[in-house]
This record gives structure tokens, sequence and C-alpha cells, in this order.
């Protein structure tokens, strides 16, 4: 039987997630650090843990099937790969940040700056497409120091909280691109790889919807059931049951993560009570 080979991050930020995300898809596999190779026990699937700046080369040569790696990275090595999958963990933006007492009234003003950066190539790009003239410092760890120690006059870095900015007198002036941590695949699989691929996908797909979504049970006038089911429409139509108390039913549905609050607050005016919510562990649809 085929196997279906991913990259993953050795040790770093996207890790654990990774790791986790395949659990939750049923797929058990021990990440010893020790260890480069690891096959899953009860899927056709095998490991190889790499650093993340690797993992594009290694898809697009045909080392391994698929990766997981932060979009950022992609982009940077610049591989003709397949995002399979946006993951939704590691969210972080690139972004330019000037010393706070620079004064910055917009884009033009980057002109002619020293820039600081790990990413040479989103940067570069991002310079042309907007008609910029700078010099791009390409350096490879503690980027947010230079503009202090007077090696650049800005830095193009990533964000996440903002916090390492504001603790190295940085303010962000532009934002270049989000980033999220993707499945990105080989564009050329064979058939069997292409199909674990689907299966996997699958997976992840429910288990993304499971975090999405909440279980709810109310219980709900039944003068009020029509009112009720316009906002909670469920993945087809809510399950209405009669209670037995006369003229009251408990309804049943999914609801998405996104519109929660204001959803429980119409279920109120609705003169719904007795709410409960519950998470969802796996969401096939
Ligand atoms: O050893 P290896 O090469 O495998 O790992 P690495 O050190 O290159 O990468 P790692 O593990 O630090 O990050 C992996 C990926 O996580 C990145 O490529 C991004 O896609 C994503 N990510 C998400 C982040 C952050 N958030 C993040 N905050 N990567 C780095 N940071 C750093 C950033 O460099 C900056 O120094 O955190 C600092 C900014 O954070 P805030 O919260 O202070 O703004
Ligand atoms: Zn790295």
């Amino acid at each position: 039987m085929e196997n279906l080979s991913i990259a993953i991050q050795k040790s770093g930020r996207l890790s654990e997630q990774s790791l986790d995300l395949l659990k939750e898809s049923g797929i058990s596999l021990a990440n010893g650090n020790r260890k480069l190779l690891s096959a899953a026990r009860n899927f056709p699937l095998e490991a190889v843990f790499l650093r993340d700046d690797d993992i594009p080369q290694y898809v697009f040569d045909g080392v391994t099937d698929v990766g997981i790696v932060g979009e950022n990275v992609i982009m940077e090595k610049g591989f003709d790969l397949q995002i399979t999958e946006r993951l939704g963990f590691a969210r972080c933006r690139l972004s330019i940040a000037l010393p706070k007492s620079e004064e910055y009234k917009g884009i033009g003003d980057l002109d002619g700056k020293r820039i600081a950066t790990s990413y040479p190539e989103i940067l570069g790009t991002f310079l042309h497409e907007n008609h910029l003239d700078c010099e791009i410092h390409e350096i490879s760890g503690s980027v947010e120091i230079a503009p202090g120690i007077g090696l650049a006059d800005a830095i193009f870095d990533i964000v996440s909280t903002g916090s390492t900015l504001i603790s190295n007198g940085l303010k962000e002036t532009e934002v270049v691109m989000q980033s999220e941590a993707v499945l990105v695949a080989r564009k050329e699989l064979s058939e069997g790889a292409r199909e674990i691929l689907e299966k996997l996908i699958f997976r992840i797909r429910a288990v993304q919807k499971s975090k999405n979504n909440k279980y709810i049970l109310l219980n709900a006038p039944n003068d009020k059931l029509d009112d009720i089911a316009a906002v909670i429409p469920g993945m087809k139509s809510p399950t209405v049951m009669p209670l037995a108390e006369e003229g009251w039913s408990s309804v049943h549905s999914v609801l998405n993560e996104n519109d929660f609050w204001d959803v429980i607050d119409k279920l109120r005016e609705f003169g719904a009570q007795g709410i409960l919510v519950i998470p969802i562990e796996k969401m096939i649809t």
C-alpha cells in the first residue's frame, strides 16, 4: 500500500499544532526529538521532521509529497507548490517597521531607506510593486535590533502581537502580507498519494469545522419557533422536539462561532430558555 509523506517542522512554532491537527484527524505520530522519520500506525502516512525553511524545497523536489509550513516561507522560497488547505494556526503578518520617533506620512517615506529582513524576496517584490528604491540588508535573526545598532533604517519582519516591535522602539508602518500555516503539496503527485491526500484533507476539514461550530440546545415557546429557526438554521434545519410542558419545544442546532453572541442575544429576545452550548468533536457535512 502506498504512503503519503508529509514534512513537519522539527521544533518550533508550527510543530505542536501540526502534530495536534494530525492527531485530531485520527493520525497518531511519535515525534521523538532525535527522530527524523515517523510512520503513522493507523493511516498510510509517514512524517519527516525538518527545519521549516527546508520544507518548500523538500516538497518541490519530491523528497516528501506534502508539508505543513508558514505561508511566508512558501512565498519567500518561491517554489511552485499547491496550497491545498489553510490551517488557521501560526497566524502572523509581515510588516515594515520604523523607529517610533520617525515621522511617517505614507509609503513614499520608505524610499531610499536601508531595510533589514530575513525575507528579502517578499520585501523585494513589495518594493518593486510600489516603485520604491531601497537597500535590502538580509540578516538571519534578531532583525528587530538592526535600527538600534545602526545597521538599517527600518525592518521588515514577522509581527504577531506587536510587542517585539514596541520593546525595540519600533512602529509598524506597512503590512505587506498576512500568513498562517498551510498544507502544501507538490503539483505532480502519484495517483495513490493524491488519494491519501484527499482523505487527509477531508479529515482536516472535519476537524476545522468542528472547531468553528458549537452544538446548541434550548427550550423555546412554540409561538416563537419560526423566529428562532430563522436565526439558527443548523446544518440542514434545526431539530425540534416537543417538551412535556405544554406549549414548549426543545430545539437542537449547530452554531457558527463567528456569529455566536449575536445569535444568542436574538434567541434570548425570542424567549429561549435553558440554552446549552456544547463543543463538537468532529463535523462531517
Ligand atoms: O528552526 P526553524 O527554522 O524550523 O524555525 P524558525 O525559528 O525559522 O521558525 P519559528 O518556529 O519561529 O516560526 C515558524 C513560523 O511561525 C513562521 O515562519 C511564521 O509563519 C509563524 N509565526 C507566527 C511566527 C510568529 N507568529 C512570530 N511571532 N514566527 C515568528 N515570530 C517571531 C518574529 O520573528 C518576531 O521576532 O516573533 C516575534 C514577533 O512576535 P510579537 O508577538 O512580539 O509581535
Ligand atoms: Zn526557520
